[in-house]
């Protein structure tokens, strides 16, 4: 145990100790990038400069950072009621947000199981959709169907639907029972589309075939994002969610929209499913739903999959599962306070409003060097750079350290993919601010 003189003289800036996530330590812990405060579409870091934030966070803060009331409704929320348990208890405001979201939600989505991240939502899914079948009597329809470069959380059940080969090659044999629709981005097709690419819906097709091999008394659920954002913003093709819907209705499979990243305005409405016009079985939900200020997420479902689990004995817990923070008071006290936000502001509108100046500032970047593609939906936009030979990912990192060091803007990248997805209270001018500072970043990096 250390003793008082060596706590007081240990660094308490000391960087070692935290083994940061999804990051390279070694390189982060050379030349660390600080935030400090946020206001808005900034940050603020140690040494003074405001950083435009390019990305919501991480997809999340959709409302700007640090609104005035949702810091006031988590103040105050945390003086009344520090934590309630969600099993056998609740507090009001669980029941109310559920309400919120459910009326946000298309059609008879409106049921709200709640936990704490998009992993979680993506188990809690996955779960749901197992027990749903089981108790029904379909006992058999264990398989889960994931596609290629989805991204659903990094727990066991997300990365094995998942489709992206380094969140998944060190981690063991996964989830059994689980195959893959092809991905959906084909460049030779798609380059520089803006929106949904005309090319693609027959690749929903794949579930047939996917279907003809297994059996469909088999398949439990097919989970997909409706936009994948984390692999480079791929947006689903014109018609394929429709087709997806159109086959998991014809063999009793349900289907999941993993709306983590699209749920809460990102794609100009409150989930991409209104936007398509396609009502999914089961929504998840994260990130947005407080605008990034509480850990949160959730599962909305459809009535007749909730009622499904209520039958038998009424002192019988019908859903064996949760989380010990499952509706946290804060959580859901931020998430009242930024609902409020995107309704009083029309935030979602916003998005839809300004999704094609901002599809033009994004497309204003074809033909700078080694700019290989451009996709752009809602408020989010994927840049392909050209990886240098030999040295995959190099550019893309170099480029997010510009933007950071030199730019004063954050972006995100995946591999040599720059993806820019600022909140939705963005200005017109600072789209502008936005793309012309990557115009030059991508200039300095090629
Ligand atoms: N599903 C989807 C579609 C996501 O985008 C998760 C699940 C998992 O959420 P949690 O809260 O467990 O992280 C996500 C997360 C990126 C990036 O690089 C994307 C996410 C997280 C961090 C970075 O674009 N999405």
């Amino acid at each position: 145990m250390a003793d008082i003189a060596s706590l007081a003289t240990r660094q308490t800036n000391d960087l070692d100790a935290f083994w940061l996530p999804f990051t390279p330590n070694r390189a982060f812990k050379r030349a660390p990038r600080l935030i400090t405060s946020a206001k808005g579409m900034h940050y603020f870091t140690s040494d003074g400069r405001a950083v435009l934030d390019g990305l919501a966070g991480l997809w999340c803060t959709n409302a700007g950072h640090n609104r005035d009331s949702i810091v006031a409704a988590i103040q105050r929320q945390a003086a009344e009621l520090d934590y309630a348990a969600a099993f056998h208890f609740a507090h009001p405001k669980s029941f109310e947000l559920a309400s919120r979201i459910a009326a946000l939600a298309p059609a008879d989505l409106n049921r709200v199981f709640f936990c704490n991240s998009g992993s979680e939502a993506v188990d809690t899914a996955l779960k749901i959709a197992l027990a749903y079948h089981n108790g029904r009597g379909e006992g058999a329809r264990t398989r889960l169907i994931g596609r290629e470069r989805g991204y659903h959380g990094v727990g066991f059940g997300g990365i094995s639907v998942g489709g992206i080969v380094n969140n998944r090659k060190f981690f063991g044999t996964l989830l059994a029972g689980v195959d893959h629709l092809p991905a959906t981005y084909n460049r030779e097709q798609q380059a520089f589309t803006k929106g949904e690419p005309h090319w693609g819906a027959h690749l929903a097709d794949e579930l047939e075939r996917i279907v003809a091999l297994h059996g469909a008394s088999t398949i439990a659920a097919v989970i997909v994002e409706p936009m994948a954002g984390s692999t480079g913003v791929l947006p689903a093709p014109q018609g394929y969610l429709q087709r997806l819907r159109t086959i998991c209705d014809r063999h009793g499979i349900l289907l999941i929209f993993d709306e983590v990243i699209t749920g809460f305005g990102r794609l100009g409405h409150a989930f991409a499913a209104e936007r398509y016009g396609v009502t999914p079985d089961l929504l998840c939900f994260a990130k947005g739903v407080n605008s990034g200020a509480v850990p949160m997420g959730g599962v909305i479902a459809r009535e007749n999959i909730y009622d499904a689990f209520m039958h038998g004995p009424e002192h019988v817990i019908e859903l064996f599962h949760g989380y010990t923070y499952s509706a946290h008071p804060l959580a859901c006290a931020a998430g009242l306070a930024a609902l409020d936000l995107y309704r009083d502001e029309g935030l979602f509108e916003r998005a839809k409003r300004l999704e094609p100046l901002y599809a033009d500032a994004a497309m204003s970047l074809k033909g700078l060097p080694g700019v290989l593609d451009v996709r752009v939906i809602g408020i989010a936009a994927g840049i392909d750079l050209a990886p240098r030979p030999g040295a995959p990912g190099e550019r893309g990192y170099e480029a997010m350290e510009r933007a950071f060091q030199d730019e004063d803007l954050v972006i995100r990248i995946s591999g040599d993919t720059l993806a820019i997805a600022p909140p939705l209270i963005v200005s017109e001018a600072e789209i502008g601010e936005i793309f012309e500072k990557v115009a030059r970043i991508i200039r300095a990096v090629g």
